[in-house]
């Protein structure tokens, strides 16, 4: 009879039966689909179960997209300061000997903030297991340049791509940990393909054996997809993966000696800018096209707010990137949940002819209300004087102050007609640009795809813009009168 391979797929023991985050009862996690967490944190679980390890394993959450892992893993856990992890793993291995400590990490939290800890337990060879998420930006705050992300590469803090001289080269964390002599073992290894995930598995596999025998410090850095930031879909993300962010970190093992030494080749790991390039920016040449309309009416104290998947920050991207194409001061200040869709965030803009002191703007003389509850939380911060622009289409009530102006725009709506689901953000750039001057429209239009990240609906976002002027212009025959019926550039107050 011939043997038979029985395939079975069942959750993980090591995972909670039902994931209570999004409310009882829920088996998905909060993750954006295709992102890149959601696999590894399965292949974790797997291994946890393979090595009967869960009673004894402490698994470190970190701030950053998995910030939540401690409501899947039935195992101890503990949530840790943004970068704090290895120093928390630290005290961990001091109290509890026999514990499977687990800090798992994305690049902001382990390469950008908590770069001092990470090095210094890894120089310890500290017996734990730092499994390294990198997606090369900042995932959960909206896609920030990392200290991963590739040269050239276009970030909400990098709009005109990464710079050499201003934000340095991507650094190779996996080489760099390497190059300690404490560390046991690291690999580089993703998540790309079905062959990478399996590769995966054995890799987070090793490294949690060796600190069950107690050899010590293992670093994992895994190359994983963030769909959602880098603006491709979850097949294009893949893609990219392997023809981009796999030559720039290169996978395989960078030290290993639980059996054996690898010698690492420090030449794999180079920067794709060549030296013309480098030789030019240091005589000065700028990356940033400088065009200047018109000077600004007033310092624009900027505040956008509804939930999150609304083009909130954004919308706020966009306003400052108006403003450093006019080569005025901007300041850009996103607040949000930890959750990319749904949750609640605003942002702050500030946009001005002399130098920002501080980007809070907590006296708004710009508000743009994209629902309901952003309404209600900020309608009385807003200066006296100041401008409230309302998504009407979403909101269902009146701005009850008397001494500001307000303007109800059914931003969803007209972004909706022009097939543009999630582009009520532009809609109401553009009417603020229409009412406050701050800036050309042409500097609008040649913004736009400097922060588009689905390149594909640019033509639809243009034709967004025009749609929108119309609007202003066929409705500004209401401004002045208080009647609130929704309509575009009506207004009252
Ligand atoms: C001390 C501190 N600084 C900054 C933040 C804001 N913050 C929250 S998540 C995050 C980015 C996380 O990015 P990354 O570590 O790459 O994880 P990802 O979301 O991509 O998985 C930042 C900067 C914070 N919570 N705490
Ligand atoms: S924002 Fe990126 S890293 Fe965060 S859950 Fe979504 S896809 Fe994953």
């Amino acid at each position: 009879m011939s043997e038979r391979t029985e395939v079975r797929f069942s959750k993980a023991k090591a995972f909670y039966d039902t994931f209570e985050r999004k409310g009882s009862g829920d088996k998905v996690t909060h993750y954006c689909p295709g992102c890149g967490h959601g696999t590894i944190q399965k292949l974790i679980a797997d291994c946890i179960d393979e090595l009967e390890i869960q009673d004894k394993t402490v698994f470190l959450s970190p701030v950053g997209c998995s910030v939540f892992s401690y409501y899947y893993y039935d195992t101890g856990n503990i949530q840790c300061s943004h970068g704090r992890a290895p120093a928390v793993a630290t005290g961990v291995r001091r109290t509890l000997p026999e514990a499977v400590i687990i800090s798992y990490q994305g690049d902001g939290d382990l390469a950008g903030i908590g770069m001092t800890e990470i090095v210094h337990a890894a120089n310890r060879g500290e017996n734990i297991t730092v499994i390294f998420v990198n997606n090369a930006i900042y995932g959960m705050t909206g896609g920030q340049m990392a200290p991963t992300t590739p040269m050239g590469q276009k970030t909400p803090t990098s709009p005109f791509g990464r710079e050499v001289l201003r934000d340095g080269r991507p650094m190779g964390m996996a080489e760099l940990i390497a190059s300690l002599s404490a560390p046991v073992y690291v690999e580089r290894c993703s998540v790309a393909t079905a062959k990478d995930v399996l590769k995966a598995r054995k890799v987070i596999l090793k490294s949690l054996q060796n600190q069950v025998d107690k050899l010590g410090f293992s670093f994992i850095e895994i190359l994983s997809p963030c769909p959602t930031n880098w603006g491709m879909d979850p097949v294009e993300s893949r893609v990219w993966m392997q023809e981009q962010l796999a030559v720039l970190f290169p996978l395989g093992v960078y030290k290993d000696v639980t059996t054996h030494l690898v010698a690492v080749d420090p030449g794999k790991f180079h920067s794709p800018m060549d030296d013309d390039k480098l030789r030019e920016l240091l005589r000065g040449a700028s990356e940033v096209p400088v065009q200047r309309s018109s000077p600004l009416p007033h310092t624009q104290l900027i505040k956008v707010a509804g939930f999150g998947g609304q083009g909130v920050l954004s919308a706020g991207e966009l306003l400052a990137t108006c403003g450093m194409s006019e080569g005025i001061q901007v300041s850009w200040l996103p607040s949000y949940g930890p959750e990319m869709r749904g949750g609640s965030a605003n942002v702050s803009v500030i946009l001005s002819e002399d130098d920002i002191g501080s980007p809070l703007v907590d006296h708004p003389n710009v508000f743009i209300a994209m629902n309901g509850p952003s309404l209600d939380a900020f309608e009385d911060a807003v200066a006296p004087g100041g401008l409230i622009l309302v998504n009407s289409a979403i909101v269902t009530r009146k701005v009850s102050r008397t001494d500001v102006r307000v303007v109800y725009i059914p931003a969803t709506e007209l972004a909706r007609q022009e097939g543009l689901l999630s582009a009520a953000n532009v809609v109401m750039v553009t009417a603020y640009l229409y009412i406050t001057k701050a800036f050309s429209i042409e500097t609008l239009r040649r913004c736009i795809p400097l922060v588009l990240r689905k390149k594909a609906y640019l033509n639809q976002n243009l034709a967004l813009v025009e749609k929108v002027l119309d609007h202003c212009v066929r409705t500004a025959g209401s401004a002045g009168s208080d009647e609130s019926d929704g309509s575009a550039g009506s207004e009252n107050g």
